[in-house]
């Protein structure tokens, strides 16, 4: 039973134009990239340092889905990304630095040493924090979304999810209040073909999660989640379609987790042949072969310059934060519950 559209791939510059990118955000999208996961690979090395309190998790595969979704975003838009969701941060301009004092529980951290390593978003960029209970969120992007069109306001809300937790009932409920009222809403589902240990075929009936959406009266995309190009056309067809009065869209982006669920797992459930096939679809070296073979401003120096950057950025982002202090013991309970006189909505007043 297969309704979902499967979104072409993409390979030409002409199909970059028709993502609507021209050549500077394709370089950008490169740097997004890299930024994405030196901002993971040196998080991983502080936690092996000791300096970052709890587990960590990476998104290592997912950098191309992150930042393609975020960067087809639009400026008022609001998103609820996850923890393999790095490149939505990095794509709406989180500072890196607050990233690495999130991290480690500093006060310059978007929680102030207040709530686990990933549970983190600059909300003034639009961006929600997720918490543990997945899809707890999807819901919420759901009402964000009636809000918006209560109010009038060309807005879409974007809600994450891994293929998990499409398995929970608030999921469902949440893709069924959409369809029904044809909310401005796009469903993102990090498809990475592993819910923890668990493998796609233990998880769901029909040949893709995206064929699910029909069931709720809207559209299903599976896209490859390792093609930036394709996630951005999509992306923002879903959000233009959103945006427009069209109702909801389901992007599927299938990509395959690449490290463990988290540092403390080592994936030993992950055939290594499918590993083996996923990463020679690593999305950045894809992604830098097709820079080199279509734009011609995107030589090996220019490449280097690039690195260079992000490498000297990620430095000293990792300085500024190693400085920012723990939080002091006595301010734990501030700014964690609100002061109802403080909120400015009827039922508070
Ligand atoms: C309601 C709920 N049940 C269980 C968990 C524990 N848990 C955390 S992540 C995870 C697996 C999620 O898999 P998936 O949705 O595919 O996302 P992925 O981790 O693969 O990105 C589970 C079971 C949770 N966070 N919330």
């Amino acid at each position: 039973m297969e309704s979902a559209r499967l979104a072409p791939a993409s390979s030409t510059l002409d199909d970059a134009r028709a993502a609507g990118l021209d050549r500077v955000d394709l370089q950008e999208l490169y740097r997004l990239m890299l930024l994405t996961r030196g901002i993971e690979e040196r998080g991983h090395i502080l936690f092996r340092q000791g300096k970052v309190p709890g587990s960590f998790y990476t998104g290592r595969g997912n950098e191309a889905a992150a930042v393609g979704v975020g960067l087809a975003m639009e400026r008022d838009d609001v998103g609820f990304p996850l923890q393999r969701d790095m490149g939505v941060h990095v794509a709406r301009g989180t500072e890196p630095w607050r990233i690495f004092a999130q991290y480690m529980g500093r006060v310059d951290g978007f929680t102030a040493g207040r709530d686990g390593n990933v549970h983190m978003a600059d909300t003034r960029l639009g961006l929600h924090a997720m918490v543990s209970h997945l899809p707890a969120n999807v819901p919420v992007a759901c009402g964000v979304a009636l809000a918006f069109r209560i109010r009038g306001e060309a807005r879409v809300a974007i809600g994450w999810s891994g293929d998990g937790a499409t398995s929970r009932s608030d999921w469902h409920e949440a893709l069924n209040f959409a369809g029904v009222r044809r909310l401005p809403v796009v469903f993102v589902v990090n498809n990475n073909q592993f819910a923890y240990s668990t493998p796609n075929d233990l998880e769901f009936a029909t040949g893709h999660i995206a064929d699910r959406a029909a069931g709720y009266g809207f559209g299903g995309v599976v896209v490859d989640g390792t093609d930036v190009v394709a996630v951005v056309r999509e992306t923002r067809a879903a959000l233009d379609r959103a945006r427009g009065g069209g109702g909801p869209t389901l992007l599927e982006l299938v990509t395959l987790r690449m490290e463990g669920h988290a540092v403390h797992d080592d994936a030993y459930y992950v055939p290594k042949g499918l590993h083996d096939a996923w990463s020679q679809r690593d999305p950045i070296e894809r992604y830098r072969a097709f820079l080199r073979e279509h734009l011609a401003q995107f030589d090996e120096e220019t490449d280097m310059q690039v690195r260079g950057d992000v490498k000297a950025e990620l430095a000293d982002a990792l300085r500024r934060a190693e400085a920012s202090a723990l939080p002091d013991a006595d301010s734990i309970l501030d700014g964690l519950f609100a002061d109802p006189g403080e909120l400015d909505t009827p039922h508070h007043r």
